[in-house]
């Protein structure tokens, strides 16, 4: 069972908060929860992940619907601060091999499948050049598994 939120129709505190600690940014957040594979769609639009904040189990697969509306490319990458240290010193232009870090060209959309494992705040950003200080960030929150 999936169940998905619209941007903005749910949790105004939540969705207060989130604003403030991303500078500002239009939030809009997915909580799915249950024990079942899940679906979380997350558009992309003007540079700006429209979903910025998804809470997922740890221990079920998630397939990440990354929908890039803009004219030019962005990516998706999703980790602990270690992973994106990398990312922002890296020069990988295309990212197609991992779950975790994938290219979503302009006008696509690109879809993934990932299981975490870890309970913890992610960060999922678009490390192109510009993006991630334009706001080009959500966070992911992984709770425990049943
Ligand atoms: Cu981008």
């Amino acid at each position: 069972m999936t169940r998905r939120h619209q941007p903005g129709r749910l949790a105004l505190a939540g969705g207060v908060a989130l604003a403030l600690g991303l500078a500002g940014m239009a939030a809009a957040w997915a909580d799915v929860p249950g024990s079942g594979p899940q679906t979380v769609e997350i558009p992309i639009r003007y540079s700006r992940f429209a979903l910025d904040s998804v809470t997922v189990r740890a221990g079920v697969p998630v397939t990440f619907v990354l929908r890039n509306g803009d004219p030019i490319d962005h990516e998706w990458i999703v980790g602990d601060a270690g992973v994106h240290a990398r990312h922002r010193a890296g020069t990988e232009p295309v990212h197609a091999s991992r779950p975790t870090e994938v290219t979503v060209r302009a006008g696509a959309t690109a879809t993934t499948t990932v299981t975490f494992t870890e309970p913890g705040t992610y960060l999922y950003v678009c490390h192109l050049p510009g993006h991630e200080a334009y706001g080009m960030v959500g966070t992911l929150r992984v709770t425990p598994g049943d």
